[in-house]
């Protein structure tokens, strides 16, 4: 008996101080590297909250593919309360990839030229924002030949009740077409023009800016490059027409497809606090800034990066 207990309690410590061992370094290593985010879906439609991260802190690699992840899953990321400078919204931007200098110079940050202002604050009585933009269905830099992976917006000042922003899950959209409409768009390709959002702006687009864009020809239905999953790439921000057809063959295809690809069951509304951050994916969303606010009385006042994308397919 006595034998027994004490080999019993030899067996224990030599077990206790092996897994001390065995388990030491490489736990302080999981510590360093592991991170765990908290996420909640927004909507049935696309979206996604995480809760758990700060945006102030150098984040790790990991927590870095955990909002990528996320990201490519739910189409958009939420992050709240995030009162985070110019320069942590750009470092944070690169972590996901190349950062594009809009071609409306007039409107970056002073000192930061990754962020585009959107705003309608006045300086000496003088907008230093674009004001009121977005205010149709669109994704970003669609018009250009590699349009953006993603935007991410981040809220400074937001009116109390409206000035919302809608987004499109262009997946889903997608899913819901016939298999025939399905296969007559994959054989299509649409021309996008900058210039086409020029005459619906309040503010000016400089000739400067409007030389480095061109019509460019993008597929109607894009493979998302990191899922595989196929999305409707068609919007009537920059759209003209398909490419080989005249706007009048055109106009009856994209009016059903303007119509469907914004069912209420594909979209997510988002109602804006200051200090969110929104990331979304430009491959597979559409979004509409909804302009029902006073844009002379509510003030908004929001700052974006827009990451670089790669050629659609
Ligand atoms: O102001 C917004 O909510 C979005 C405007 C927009 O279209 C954009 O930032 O890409
Ligand atoms: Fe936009």
């Amino acid at each position: 008996m006595a034998v027994t207990e004490s080999a019993e309690r030899k067996r224990k410590t030599a077990r206790g101080k092996t897994s001390r061992k065995q388990t030491k370094s490489p736990s302080r290593k999981v510590a360093m590297t592991k991170s765990q985010v908290e996420i909640k879906r927004v909507s049935p439609a696309l979206g996604a909250e995480i809760l758990n991260v700060d945006l102030r802190e150098d984040l790790l690699d990991d927590t870095i593919a955990q909002i990528r992840k996320a990201l490519v899953e739910n189409s958009l990321v939420l992050i709240r309360d995030q009162d985070i400078t110019p320069e942590q919204h750009v470092a944070f931007s690169r972590r996901f990839g190349k950062l594009e200098i809009h071609v409306l110079t007039e409107y970056l940050l002073k000192g930061h030229k990754e962020i585009l202002v959107l705003s309608n604050l006045k300086k000496n009585s003088k907008l230093f924002g674009r004001a009121g933009v977005g205010n149709y269905w669109h994704s970003d830099l669609q018009y250009m030949p590699k349009p953006s992976l993603g935007s991410i917006l981040r809220a400074h000042e937001v009116p109390e009740i409206g000035g919302d922003t809608m987004f499109a899950n262009q997946f889903l959209a997608y899913d819901a077409l016939s298999d025939g409409m399905k296969e007559l768009l994959a054989g299509l390709r649409v021309v996008h023009d900058f210039a086409k959002a020029r005459y619906r702006s309040p503010q000016p687009y400089s000739d400067k800016a409007m030389k480095k864009t061109r019509p460019v020809t993008h597929p109607a239905i894009r493979t998302h490059p990191e899922s595989g999953r196929k999305a409707l790439y068609v919007s009537p921000g920059f759209a003209l027409r398909f490419d080989g057809m005249t706007e009048e063959e055109s106009e009856p295809i994209f009016e059903f497809l303007y119509e469907h690809a914004v069912d209420p069951r594909f979209v997510y509304r988002h109602k804006w606090r200051a200090n969110d951050i929104v990331f979304w994916d430009n491959r597979s969303l559409m979004h509409n800034a909804v302009q029902d606010y006073d844009l002379q009385k509510d003030r908004r006042h929001m700052h974006r990066t827009t990451i670089s994308g790669d050629e659609p397919f």
